[in-house]
């Protein structure tokens, strides 16, 4: 009898230990936990104030693959930031580095941002940011169930504002310019609405604290403030004087270090996107969305 319940446990202790070894290709210690140097990340204002310093000093255990223009990586950039761990950040010509196997490898749509940590290779922005604030146990992922799903809503839905507003920023056609510049008021109401179901707890979008929703967000709305009153007649703020709680959301984002820190200037966003709205690069780049 004995004998039959302990080669049970053998066998059922061997299943759940080849499950394990079944998933993961790498050591457990690797894959789920930090290396102790980042397990315990240390305070937001310390983090903060070396986070360059971090970069330079990387771990070869943690790549960025990223390309200095791209709002999409924009978003990782921040989360690294604010994570506060060292990690190697790879510069990756658009159009020529992310067209080579080596990179298709890691991402088959040849995008960045990529992030490569131990043996994982992690694509699509707001994936690899819920994979970096995951492993590195982060309160820009709530732990609470239902503000994480509120957080998710945000996230899925700041597409939709993207398409709205380049749409409308590229159309000059009068009818067709009225009815897409209504489109994106109709997404700015949406986030609105949902900063204000949140107002008691704070400005963020979720929670009383930043989380994943405003990162996702925010490199949209800073290209759109630099480049709205560049060409429409009216400028971002007078768009948004009806949107107070979203223009008061923007603000805030404007006085994270981290997200001041990967902010692009203004005059530059400009001249990139004549040559873009020139060559009809958003028509065309959004007809696959
Ligand atoms: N949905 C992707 C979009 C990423 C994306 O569009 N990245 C652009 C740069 S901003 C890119 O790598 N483009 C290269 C190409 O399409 O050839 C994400 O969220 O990561």
């Amino acid at each position: 009898m004995m004998g039959g319940f302990a080669s049970l446990v053998v066998i059922s202790v061997l299943i759940i230990a080849c499950d394990a070894i079944g998933r993961r290709s790498q050591p457990a210690a690797a894959a789920l936990k930090p290396p102790a140097t980042v397990a315990a990340p240390a305070p937001a204002a310390a983090v903060e104030s070396n986070s360059d310093q971090r970069e330079l000093k990387s771990l070869p255990q943690l790549k960025f693959y990223t390309n200095g223009r791209c709002p999409y990586a924009q978003r990782t950039w921040i989360v690294l930031k604010e994570l506060g761990v060292p990690y190697e950040h790879k510069d990756v010509v658009l159009g020529k580095d992310n067209k080579e196997a080596w990179f298709k490898q890691m991402n088959p749509n040849g995008k960045v941002p990529v992030v490569q940590y131990f043996d994982d290779v992690v694509y699509e922005s707001n994936v690899c940011n819920e994979y970096l604030a995951e492993t590195f146990q982060s309160s820009l992922m709530p732990a609470d169930l239902q503000q994480r799903a509120r957080m998710r809503i945000v996230m899925q839905r700041v597409d939709a504002f993207v398409k709205a507003f380049y749409l409308y920023l590229s159309c000059n056609k009068p009818k067709k310019e009225a009815m897409l510049k209504q489109k994106l008021m109709d997404e700015i109401a949406f986030l609105e609405m949902m900063l204000k179901a949140n107002a008691s707890k704070s400005s963020w979008f979720v929670g009383d604290k930043m989380t994943l929703a405003d990162i996702a967000l925010f490199p949209f709305v800073e290209r759109a403030a630099a480049t709205h009153g560049a060409f429409k007649k009216v400028g971002w703020e007078e768009l948004l004087k009806g949107s107070r709680a979203f223009l008061a959301w923007y603000k805030k984002m404007l006085t994270v270090k981290s997200v001041q820190e990967t902010m692009g200037k203004k005059e530059q966003f400009v001249e990139m996107y004549k040559g873009m709205l020139k060559n009809q690069y958003f028509q065309r780049a959004l007809a696959t969305v």
